[in-house]
């Protein structure tokens, strides 16, 4: 059985499952392959994933894209009862959070980030990043009171469901979030942790080696 390959440069969504690649401390190869046309866009990826985004993985004979729906797989895959939750509630509740983010924060803290740090200051929207902000004001109050009585989504336990969450808006690290300390306190938690810090340190690698032009790029293609 060949390894687990996990396809997509670390800055992008590929972050969320080089994080639970290494939280299970899985053997696997990594392929950081770019966005557009230099890689996700070449009929080579296209042959694994017809959208042409990153991330994707091939398990065996297995390939899946999405990148939430890559973590649960390998998090039940490999951590039945632990970090993919034992009982059907509690499943359940892993997927709630998970299309919550996706739903609720994942574009926000994007348009929040491009437009705060990564492009350069001159290029920076305000109004948008204003925006985006205004969008995130009443999804992070809910995830401030659903951390505020216990240390994670789920109770005493670190899972899949504040893994897929926190990976999904890590780059909110970077904002004021001192109007929700429940919040603030748990991505801490969630993002010290050795194998968050692991996937970290090669997402921001990436962010430090991308050209300008490819963050601009990146901003037209997704709109944001
Ligand atoms: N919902 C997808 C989104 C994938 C996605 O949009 N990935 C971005 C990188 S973070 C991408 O490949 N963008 C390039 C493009 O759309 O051409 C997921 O979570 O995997």
């Amino acid at each position: 059985m060949s390894r687990l390959r996990i396809y997509g440069i670390a800055r992008t969504r590929a972050f969320r499952a080089l994080w639970m690649a290494k939280e299970l401390g899985l053997d696997y190869e990594h392929d950081p392959i770019e966005i557009g046309d230099a890689g996700a866009r070449t009929p080579e990826f296209l042959a694994i994933n017809p959208n042409g985004r990153l991330p994707v993985i091939v398990d065996g004979d297995f390939v899946l894209f999405e990148s939430l729906a890559i973590t649960l797989y390998l998090a039940k895959k490999h951590s039945p009862g632990r970090l993919y939750p034992g009982t059907l509630e509690g499943e359940a509740r892993a997927w709630q959070w998970s299309l919550w983010a996706v739903a609720e924060v994942d574009r926000g803290v994007n348009i929040w980030s491009l437009h705060a740090v990564r492009l350069p200051p001159e290029e920076r929207d305000a109004a948008r990043r204003a925006e985006a902000l205004k969008v995130l004001v009443a999804p992070f109050k809910v995830l401030d009171a659903a951390v505020s009585g216990q240390p994670y989504l789920l109770g005493s336990d670190f899972t899949v469901a504040d893994l897929n969450v926190a990976a999904v808006i890590s780059r909110a690290v970077e904002m004021d979030l001192s109007a929700v300390p429940n919040l603030r306190a748990w991505l801490t938690r969630c993002l010290e942790r050795p194998a968050a810090r692991e996937a970290l340190a090669l997402k921001t690698r990436a962010d430090n080696e991308t050209p300008v032009d490819v963050t601009r790029r990146i901003a037209r293609i997704n709109r944001l």
